[in-house]
Parts: structure tokens; C-alpha cells; sequence
């Protein structure tokens, strides 16, 4: 349904053809259909909440993840204008314009420093047109008013719906299934991002509700890329208590940076153009980097501690430790590079050059004590880099990294085109055995590495090399190691696969294994060539039939479906439908509680007390208040006004009345369980060389992970916490993840 009965006019067929080619090439827009493409929906409208936030009229937004799939995103800004538009020939709105025409945003608005101008950019309506349906309400002017759209085209006209004081954009959405392959979004993927915002715009607020899991967080920096850095840093030893912390303006370029030293080896820069992240770097981290380098060489040479013309000082010397955020606002960025993660504008060096030596060189001079600290720590590295190089050369000449010998314990493929190749890294010599039986020997490669690889964090390269386990993978690899020296044309397999237990050690050593890559051979993640496999955690047996399960989740589904078929009860199939996800919910928070050591019936128990009675330290527990919800929608569903009264279900002709949901869900549980073969492997060691052929190995039935620069930066962080020289964080962390390797007692 369309708002005017008249023929289209010559601008609305314009606009119709710029919708349809928005659904029939979505990917041009948003980059994909698949997860990141989902998502990005969600980025392009934020985005224009955070320029409103950037011209200072916005310090909040909300969004939430809805029951029914749509996503909504609130900021109190100005809203955007709902007035006639002067130069449209039909008189529509701004706001109807602004949703529905393709690149219209501008047409409202001045040059400023724009998130939606960069590298997402592309409008609202390229969401509106991406969304089954899409709803607007906008605070303006003393009043509220809304518009409906369909897949881009508006199915209301702009209505006034009520008055307010607020000013402020409303703006829900729903992903089109017919667009999009996945439409669920992560609430994961969404809080790296607004975490991310919140630091680079100091003092916003966003509050990020998952109205599916009953959670809400809330992101805010009151020390903006301040805090960014420290919460990098929250793990390591520091150098530098209080973060350096430079400023300035020129040519309407605003730059900002905030870095702190920490003890580790690693340099981590992060840069920013108009909040977008620029992975790929480009003229302002050069400017960043020739900046630091000379400001702290020149420094050094004038308090004498080094040598004038004897010894100086390199870029990676001083960058060793160093954790940095650049955040630059500029208003017309040239994104260039393969993902057009680079920024391009030749003036930014200087100006970012300028800024940083002038500010750095007066933090240094107020601050001796950590500026010499800093510099015998690039001493250090200088020493450091100098005996690797000796290292380097000795092994060298003994042949280490040149020696092509393949290792003894590599069960090599007989394929040498590497592009078809396939290598196996494997945990464990038993797992290595299976393995080695189960591949096909022409295109699959193995190899065993034995328990945790050398902790790279804290070895130098000199050190590194020494070790036997590192040794064999770069040889096996074959294109050696190194920021500089790694060769991603002289590798030996295009698919390189980590394929450890699916358990917390095995969690760990693939940390390690995929810190080493990042850190020693990052193009092999940047092109694509790192895999993680995905061997099963169950197999299950039903008579003849057979099916191997991945994760807990699925294995709970699969219970589900069965139960959906075996248990009868009056309540209608959609009904029933609903009432079997809610038990298995319930069922999982339930058995999350009783592995913690809390009796089931002392829970039900707190669940129908009343509140008064409530102060009682398990029911502050958000995972109770979770429960709680799950329990009334339960109550609701069976229609009990009175929670817990008698209703009849039964399963194979038993019959429960006057049960506890616990009860109830024990009883599909067990009663589904006993018709099932169910093994639960604890490690690749328990399957046989065929099972690991057929879930794990084979091409045609397995599935892999490609491993992601996200994945990769996200695994040097975890690994950061549990290597760190820190004790607490690291007991933390693996406490919190032992508790979520479910035991199910099978
Ligand atoms: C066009 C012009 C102006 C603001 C907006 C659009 C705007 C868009 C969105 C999308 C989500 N939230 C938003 N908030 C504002 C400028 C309005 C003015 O000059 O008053």
C-alpha cells in the first residue's frame, strides 16, 4: 500500500529504481547479505545518532534487540526535521525524503565531521529498504510524529501522533528474511562496537537492551580514548600510570591521541577517521609513528641518555609496549586500500606529526621520570633487536629458518600445490595418530604439536626460535616469521587448520596458537588462510540413525525437537511449541544454578515467594532475575493465576500433574535421554580415525571457521589476560569459563 493514489510521478519512479537496486545488489551497499552485512544495518543508524552526537546535540542512545527480531535505536538529538521540504515537487517531508531516497541525508545538512559520511555512509534508507518493515518516530517542534514503511515504501502517510517536550529519533526496523541469510543478531558483534563508540565519544551513553536474553549494558567513557588505552592496558604491567594524553586542531582536522606504555613486547595502535576504524593504517598512523620516533630520539639525545650519532633509537624500538589510540575527525576522508580501511589525505601526516611532537615533547619534559623509564625500555628493545639479529644470523648460518628438512613429526601431504594443501595442526600426539590415519594423504597434511607452544608474549624472537614446537611450525609452514620477514608466497598450504579439544585447554592452547599467527604471521590471517575445525561434542544414537552435535545450544534444540514429537500436552501446537522453549530455558538456567551448588526446589521456592521476601543475595543475581522472567512467561502460557497449580502434561503415556516446572522439564529430559545413545566426546583422542574423518576432516561434510582479524585481535587479549604478569585476571578468567563447560551427566 502506497500513501498516494495518484500514477507515480517521474521522482517517484527515481526513487523506486533506487530502492530496487538497493535489494537486488545489497552487497554494493552494505558490504554483505551475511552476518556483517545484518549488522551493519544496525551501524548505518547508530551512526547517524553518533553525528548528532558529534555536533553536540545527543549524549544518549539506546538500542534494543527485540523478541521479534527488529531492532530499535532511540537518541535523544534533535530528531530529524519533519517539515516540508521547499524544493520537493510534491511538498513530502524531510523525514519522508530522508528515509526513503537514497544519499538525501546530506541534502539537510552541513559539512561536518560525519561517521555517516565515512565509511559506512550510505543512509537510513538503504536500511529501510534492507527491513521487512521499518517504523520512525520522531520528537521535533513540540510534537511526536511517526511513518510505517514496507521494504522502503512508506505504508502510512507522516502522522502527528502526540506532543512532547523532548526532542529526539526513534527508529525500529526489522531485517528482511528474504535479503538476508541470517537475521539474528549478536548481541556480541553490536557491544564491541558500542563499547568502542563510547570511547571515542567521551561522556556518551549507550544502552544496549537484548530483549531476547532479559540483559542490559550500558557503555560509557568519561575518559573518552583515555580510558580506551587504559582498559587496553587492563591487564599488563604499566609504565606509565597516566596515560599521555595530546590534542589539537588545524585546517578543521581535529586530532586526539592517548598512549601508555606496558611491559609486554607488543605494539598496539589503534586509529580512528570520524569513529570508523582504519585497520589498515594509512597517513595518519604515519604521521603518529614518525612523530614518536623522532620526539623521543631527539629527547633522549638532549638528557643524554643515548649517544648523539652512536646510538639511536628505531620505530619499532619505541613502539615496543606501547598501546595508542589515534582518533582523528576530518571532513572529507579518502578511504583507500583493499577494504578501504586506510586513510588516504596526504595533509593528515603533517598535521598529526605536529601536533604529537609538540604535545609529546612537553609531556616529556613535565614527566622525566616516566620519560626515562620509557626510553630504557626502547633501549631495551634496541639491545634486544640487536641480538636477535645475531641470533637470527647464527641460525641462519646453521641453517634454522633455511632448512628446508621437513620435520620428523610432520605427516606431510603428497600435493605440493600449495593452493590445494592442507595443513592440520593438531593437539596432542593421540589426536595426531587419529589424525594422521583418518586424512586423505594426497591434499592433507598433519601435524602433532604437544601440549601448550612456548608463551610468545613473554619470548623475543631470539629466545622464540630455541623452541622445538615453534620450530617445526614455521618449518612446516614454510614461509618463515617476522613483521618483516615472513613470505605468504612461500607457504605450503592455503589452508592452514587449528584443530584442538573442544574444552578449556583446548580453548587455550588455540589462544596460543592463534596469538603466534597474529603476532609472527599476520598475513596468513589477513588473506584468509587460518582455519579453526569444528569437531563434535556429541554423538547420538537413536536406533540406526545417527547424528553428531557441535555446541550445547544445538544439543538443546535437538532435545527439543524430539520432545516436540514425544510429549503431548493440551495445550494446542503453537502453544506447545512456545511452552517446550521456554522449559528447555528454564531447564538450562535451572541446571546452571544446581551446578553451582544451589538446590533446585530452594530456587522454585524464591521464584513464587513475593517480593517482600526477596532480599536475599541469589534473587540480585541477574541470572535469577533472568529466571524469573522465564518462569512467569511459563505461568502465563499454562494460564495459572495461581503459579504451580496442577495442569496435565505427558510424555509416553506417564502423566504429571501438580509437577514443578523442574520437575517437568527433569522428566522430558531424562525421558528423552533414555531413548538416545548419547556420547560425549571429551577430546579428538576419543574418536576413532573414521568419526574424525567424517565430522572433522572431510571436505564434504565439515565445517570450518575462518579465522577473522577480529578473531585474531580478540584471541591476543584473552591471551594477554591469561599469560599477563597479572595473577588475578587470569584466575578470573579461567573460573568464569569453567563454569561454563556444562556437565551434563550423561
Ligand atoms: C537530517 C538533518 C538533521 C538531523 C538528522 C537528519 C538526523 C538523522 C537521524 C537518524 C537517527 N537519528 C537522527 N538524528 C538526526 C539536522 C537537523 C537540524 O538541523 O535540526
Amino acid at each position: 500500500m502506497v500513501n498516494k493514489e495518484q500514477t507515480y510521478k517521474a521522482e517517484d519512479i527515481k526513487i523506486l529504481k533506487g530502492l530496487e537496486g538497493v535489494r537486488k545488489r545489497p552487497a554494493m551497499y552494505i558490504g554483505s547479505t551475511g552476518i556483517e552485512g545484518l549488522h551493519h544495518l544496525v551501524y548505518e543508524v547508530i551512526d547517524n545518532s553518533v553525528d548528532e552526537a558529534l555536533a553536540g546535540f545527543c549524549n544518549r542512545i539506546e538500542i534494543k534487540l527485540n523478541i521479534d527480531g527488529s531492532c530499535t535505536v532511540i537518541d535523544n538529538g534533535r530528531g530529524i526535521p519533519t517539515g516540508r521540504h521547499p524544493e520537493d515537487p510534491e511538498g513530502r517531508t524531510a523525514l519522508e525524503i530522508v528515509l526513503t531516497e537514497l544519499h538525501a541525508g546530506g541534502k539537510f545538512e552541513s559539512k561536518a565531521y560525519k561517521v555517516s559520511g565515512g565509511l559506512h555512509g550510505v543512509g537510513i534508507s538503504v536500511v529501510n529498504a534492507l527491513s521487512e518493515w521499518m517504523e520512525v518516530e520522531v520528537k521535533r517542534n513540540g510534537k511526536v510524529v511517526k511513518q510505517r514503511y514496507s521494504r522502503g515504501i512508506p505504508t502510512t502517510p507522516v502522522q502527528e501522533v502526540g506532543i512532547t517536550q523532548e526532542t529526539g529519533t526513534k527508529i525500529t526496523f526489522k531485517p528482511d528474511p528474504e535479503i538476508f541469510e541470517v537475521t539474528e543478531f549478536s548481541k556480541d558483534i553490536l557491544a564491541h562496537r558500542f563499547k568502542e563508540l563510547s570511547y571515542l565519544n567521551k561522556g556518551l551513553k549507550i544502552i544496549l537492551i537484548d530483549e531476547r536474553s532479559g540483559t542490559v549494558e550500558e557503555y560509557i567513557a568519561e575518559g573518552g580514548i583515555i580510558s580506551f588505552v587504559e582498559d587496553l592496558n587492563k591487564n599488563k604491567k604499566i609504565i606509565n600510570p597516566k596515560p599521555i594524553y595530546v590534542s589539537g586542531q588545524k585546517d578543521g582536522i581535529i586530532v586526539e591521541i592517548a598512549i601508555q606504555y606496558n611491559e609486554t613486547f607488543a605494539e598496539e595502535i589503534l586509529t580512528f577517521v570520524n569513529n570508523i576504524n582504519t585497520r589498515e593504517g594509512g597517513t595518519h598512523l604515519v604521521g603518529f609513528k614518525s612523530a614518536l620516533t623522532r620526539t623521543i630520539n631527539s629527547y633522549a639525545i638532549e638528557k643524554g641518555l643515548i649517544k648523539e650519532g652512536k646510538e639511536s633509537l628505531s620505530g619499532e624500538d619505541v613502539r615496543e609496549g606501547i598501546v595508542a589510540i589515534v582518533s582523528t575527525k576530518i571532513p572529507e576522508p579518502q578511504f583507500e586500500g583493499q577494504t578501504k580501511m586506510k586513510l588516504g589525505n596526504s595533509e593528515v601526516k603533517g598535521i598529526v606529526e605536529a601536533i604529537l611532537n609538540e604535545g609529546l615533547s612537553r609531556w616529556l619534559e613535565e614527566n622525566p621520570n616516566y620519560a626515562r623509564k620509557i626510553i630504557e625500555k626502547a633501549k631495551d628493545a634496541a639491545r634486544a633487536r640487536e641480538a636477535a639479529k645475531r641470533a637470527k644470523e647464527l641460525t641462519r648460518r646453521k641453517g634454522i629458518l633455511e632448512d628446508t628438512t621437513l620435520p620428523g613429526k610432520l605427516a606431510d601431504c603428497t600435493e605440493k600445490d600449495p593452493t590445494v594443501a592442507e595443513l592440520f595442526i593438531v593437539e596432542g600426539d593421540s589426536a595426531g595418530g587419529s589424525a594422521k590415519q583418518a586424512r586423505d594423504r594426497r591434499y592433507q597434511a598433519v601435524l602433532p604439536l604437544r601440549g601448550k607452544i612456548l608463551n610468545v608474549e613473554k619470548a623475543r624472537i631470539d629466545k622464540m626460535l630455541t623452541s622445538e614446537e615453534i620450530k617445526t611450525l614455521i618449518t612446516a609452514i614454510g614461509g618463515g616469521i617476522g613483521k618483516e620477514n615472513f613470505e605468504l608466497q612461500s607457504i605450503r598450504y592455503h589452508k592452514i587448520i587449528l584443530m584442538t579439544d573442544a574444552d578449556v585447554d583446548g580453548a587455550h592452547i588455540r589462544t596460543l596458537l592463534l596469538t603466534f599467527f597474529y603476532r609472527q604471521m599476520l598475513p596468513l590471517i589477513e588473506k584468509g588462510h587460518l582455519y579453526i575445525a569444528q569437531p563434535p561434542l556429541y554423538r547420538i544414537k537413536r536406533g540406526k540413525w545417527e547424528r553428531y552435535i557441535q555446541s550445547e545450544e544445538e544439543f538443546y534444540t535437538f532435545l527439543r525437537d524430539i520432545a516436540e514429537e514425544e510429549v503431548n500436552i493440551d495445550l494446542g501446537e503453537d502453544k506447545k511449541k512456545d511452552f517446550l522453549k521456554l522449559i528447555f530455558d528454564y531447564g538450562r538456567l535451572m541446571e546452571d544454578f544446581e551446578r553451582k551448588g544451589f538446590s533446585t526446589s530452594y530456587i522454585e521456592k524464591l521464584l513464587i515467594s513475593s517480593p517482600q521476601q526477596m532480599d536475599n543475595s541469589i534473587a540480585s543475581l541477574r541470572e535469577f532475575s533472568f529466571l524469573k522472567s522465564v518462569f512467569e512467561k511459563l505461568s502465563e502460557l499454562i494460564g495459572i493465576p495461581e503459579r504451580q497449580r496442577e495442569f496435565s502434561l505427558s510424555i509416553r503415556n506417564e502423566n504429571f500433574i501438580d509437577s514443578s516446572f523442574w520437575n517437568i522439564y527433569e522428566k522430558i529430559r531424562d525421558s528423552i535421554k533414555k531413548g538416545l545413545t548419547i556420547q560425549r566426546y571429551k577430546g579428538l583422542g576419543e574418536m576413532n580415525p573414521d568419526q574424525l574423518w567424517e565430522t572433522t576432516m572431510d571436505p564434504e561434510r565439515r565445517t570450518l571457521l575462518q579465522v577473522t582479524m577480529q578473531d585474531a585481535q580478540a584471541a591476543n587479549e584473552i591471551f594477554t589476560i591469561l599469560m599477563g604478569d597479572e595473577v588475578e585476571p587470569r584466575k578470573e578468567f579461567i573460573v568464569k569459563h569453567a563454569l561454563e563447560v556444562r556437565n551434563l551427566d550423561i
